[in-house]
């Protein structure tokens, strides 16, 4: 349909990663070096606006200056210690993120994955030890189009066949319901031997689904009532990308296991975190979970800073009114090919309507010719998340620069 040309270098570094890298990915043709706030450039120095922020790992846009600071100064100091012996920064990191979330205690993992795997592992022992459910039959509950990684559990509960086919057998002990489907969650509570439910409160891989308002606040009154934990896997949503703190905070909701991950960094390393009180996360005793890079001295002072400053730079407010600017501007620019506009704070996205099942991707393909990167998911939508530090000029530049691109495809 338009065709791209890529430059020499690019085509070097594509042709590289093409012959000696797994093919488990079809990135956009954008080879980056450098990220400062909301702007990435590649190799040959264009400049960019990021549309993405890492999956909302850039929470607190590219190299934070303080992130980046705490980062070289720790690496400098320790960086590793494995949970073999203490240091002086876990204690201080553990206090710090209970008292922000408001649980008693943390369990540091290091990807979102992981925090997962811990949640259910929680779960499933909590289930065992305080529900008294018997022994292996734990049922953990999930809703369809369900994100929450790659490993055999997270794809054992994946009603995307992209995930999971090909990769059997599953981890048993699994069941779905639709999203957003009260009805359907309190039938599957019938089964005593529930022991959870996990769930995005947006879902995020499945195209930005928002459920309708007080779906969550129904989950956690259907948790409290039939004595199910409520696991919000809130790795995307979380850390201020929705315009609150938590996704779960614009219904009031306290889940009883929280899922931390992505921004939990500001990008820099990967570093999840799972929060849950006593009852729960007590169950769990030394020697029978854990991780060699959990909790190091590094990832402990790098998410204290990545912290300090979502709330240091207002990011939820800023998250919540730039927005509502961007879905008020695509909304104004009457697109034939935007059949929905939707999302809360930045983590938006719109579904393309074009006859061409490849249209989205194409669009994708000139969005970045003309200066802003964003990828599609799930062929017709396309994702808009920037980092949260982005300001008005840069909302309505990046608007312009979708309308001129859309007009080509008209
Ligand atoms: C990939 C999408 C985002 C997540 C939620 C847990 C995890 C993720 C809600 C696991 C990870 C990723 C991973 C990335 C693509 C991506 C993604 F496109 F799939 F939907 F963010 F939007 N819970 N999300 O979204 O965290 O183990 O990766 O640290 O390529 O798999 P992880």
């Amino acid at each position: 349909m338009h065709t791209i040309e890529l430059t020499a270098a690019t085509q070097h570094y594509l042709q590289l990663e093409e012959q000696y890298g797994a093919h488990n990915y079809h990135p956009i043709p954008a080879v980056l070096e450098k990220g400062s706030g909301v702007y990435l450039w590649d190799v040959d120095g264009k400049q960019y606006i990021d549309f993405l922020s890492g999956y909302s790992a850039v929470n607190q846009g590219h190299c934070h200056p303080r992130i980046i600071a705490k980062l070289t100064e720790q690496a400098q100091k320790l960086t590793l210690t494995s949970r073999a012996f203490h240091s002086n920064l876990l204690g201080q990191y553990a206090e710090y993120i209970t008292k922000l979330f408001g649980y008693q205690k943390v369990l540091p993992m290091n990807t979102g994955v992981e925090g997962g795997e811990t949640a259910i592992k929680l779960a499933r022992r909590w289930g065992y030890k305080n529900k008294g459910i018997p022994e292996n039959e734990a049922v953990i509950v999930f809703a369809e189009g369900n994100f929450w990684g790659r490993t055999l559990a997270a794809i054992s509960s994946s009603t995307d066949p992209s995930s999971y086919k090909g990769f059997g057998p599953y981890m048993p002990g699994f069941a779905l319901v639709p999203y957003n489907d009260i009805a359907a969650l309190e039938a599957k509570f019938q089964d005593r031997n529930v022991a959870a439910f996990m769930l995005e409160p947006i879902q995020g891989e499945a195209g930005v689904v928002v459920p309708t308002p007080g779906y969550l606040q129904k989950v956690r009154e259907l948790c409290t009532e039939y004595n199910v934990l409520m696991i919000a896997d809130e790795i995307q949503t979380g850390l201020c990308r929705t315009g609150k703190k938590l996704a779960c905070d614009h219904e009031n909701v306290k889940p009883d296991i929280l899922v931390l991950g992505k921004a939990l960094s500001g990008g820099t390393l990967p570093v999840s975190a799972v929060l849950a009180n006593d009852e729960i996360i007590l169950n769990i005793q030394p020697g029978e979970h854990g991780s060699t890079y959990g909790g190091n001295p590094l990832a402990c002072a790098v998410a204290m800073e990545a912290l300090q400053v979502l709330q240091d730079e207002h990011m939820a407010e800023n998250a919540t009114q730039m927005g509502e600017l961007l879905r008020a501007e695509l909304a104004a620019l009457q697109s034939p090919l935007i059949s929905t506009i939707r999302g809360k704070g930045l983590l938006n996205a719109i579904v393309i309507n074009h006859p061409n099942k490849e249209a989205a991707w194409e669009i994708c393909l000139q969005l970045k010719e003309h200066g802003l990167l964003a990828k599609p998911t799930h062929g017709d939508k396309i994702r808009f998340a920037p980092p949260l530090c982005i300001t008005e000029q840069q909302i309505k530049q990046s608007v312009a620069i979708i309308a001129k691109v859309l007009a080509k495809f008209a």
